[in-house]
């Protein structure tokens, strides 16, 4: 099942997982990033300090800590830059990589944010069809791993892409 709310993915309860739109260095940030270290507490930074980094379109995964998730699946989302510095399959890999990575973990229930589509400047029409299809195909691909992939927007207009998204086949 594929799903959208608005709110705070920081205060998101019924999943195992939440995404989170990190950079490469995995020591926070600003925006969903910040939010998610600011909930997590300080012990999540001490896990991430060990991870060593994480390739744009990859993803790492932690401890929840102080959220009330279990874990937190980091990607690295990529900035855009025009759209001819790959940044299309970057951010399908994100996608891809963060559902294998929850897979490999046994999680089937996940929140994802809009990758990219804040300080990264991801066209957000561009960035939910890319988000929405590569989901579809990786649940088409491994039709038992997964019961719930939601999206938790912060802002309607952001949600409106989305819902356009899933509701365009
Ligand atoms: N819950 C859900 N969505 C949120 C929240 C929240 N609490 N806070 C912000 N958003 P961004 P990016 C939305 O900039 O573009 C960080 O500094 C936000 O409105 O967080 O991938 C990292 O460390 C937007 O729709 O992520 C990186 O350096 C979406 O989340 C860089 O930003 C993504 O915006 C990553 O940039």
């Amino acid at each position: 099942m594929l799903q959208t709310e608005l709110g705070d993915i920081t205060k998101v309860e019924n999943v195992d997982a939440i995404v989170n739109a990190a950079n490469k260095s995995l020591l926070g940030g600003g925006g969903v990033d910040g939010a998610i270290h600011r909930a997590a507490g300080p012990e999540l930074l001490e896990e991430t300090r060990e991870l060593g980094g994480c390739e744009t379109g990859d993803a790492k995964i932690s401890g929840g800590y102080n959220l009330p998730v279990g874990h937190v699946i980091h990607t690295v989302g990529p900035v855009w830059n025009g759209g001819s510095n790959n940044e299309e399959d970057l951010l399908a890999s994100c996608y891809r990589r963060s559902l294998e990575v929850a897979k490999d973990n046994d999680i089937r229930n996940i929140a994802f944010p809009s990758i990219s589509t804040g300080v990264y400047h991801f066209p957000v029409d561009k960035a939910a069809a890319i988000a929405v299809n590569t989901v579809k195909v990786m649940m088409e691909e491994n039709p038992d791993a997964f019961d719930r992939v939601t999206w938790v927007l912060f802002d309607e207009e952001t949600k409106k892409a989305y819902d356009t998204a899933l509701n365009s086949d």
